[in-house]
């Protein structure tokens, strides 16, 4: 299934260290158009729920605690190929290995608390932004 939408999380390190709005910028400058937004904060039970996929992985216990620790910006973002842009826009998980301009080697502190989330596919995408957001607060 084909979208124009992606969804993104400003994590709680980039909402703590000030960074919503640097962040917001870059993301406005590089084309995308907000559908959806909320400041609020991950329970752990939702974050453990919203990160199910990685269950299985080591670090799945530490991620949980760490969405959870504080509060997030979600949001839906829109652009035509808006999953795979946002992805390169974004850089790598491991901000170390990001490239240089991306959010994450700009922002992101570690590869945990690494400043913010996006989406791998178009399914997950509206997997994700439907976890948030209703019908009537996208717009
Ligand atoms: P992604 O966010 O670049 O798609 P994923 O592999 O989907 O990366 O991992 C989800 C999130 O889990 C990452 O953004 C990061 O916060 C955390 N994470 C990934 N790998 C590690 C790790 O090796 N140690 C600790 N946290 C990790
Ligand atoms: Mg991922």
């Amino acid at each position: 299934m084909a979208t124009n939408r992606t969804f993104t999380m400003l994590k709680p390190d980039a909402v703590a260290n000030g960074y919503i709005g640097g962040i917001l910028k870059m993301i406005n400058e590089a084309g995308f158009r907000i559908v959806a937004m909320k400041y609020t904060q991950l329970t752990k039970d939702a974050a453990g729920k919203f990160y199910e996929v990685h269950k299985e992985r080591p670090f799945y216990g530490e991620l949980v605690d760490y969405m959870s620790s504080g509060p997030i910006v979600a949001a839906i973002l829109e652009k035509e190929n808006a999953v795979a842009d946002f992805r390169t826009l974004i850089g790598a998980t491991d901000p170390t290995k990001a490239d240089e301009g991306t959010i994450r080697k700009i922002y992101a502190k570690s590869i945990a608390a690494n400043a913010v989330h996006g989406s791998d596919s178009d399914e997950n995408a509206q997997i994700e932004g439907d976890f948030y957001f209703s019908k009537l607060e996208r717009f």
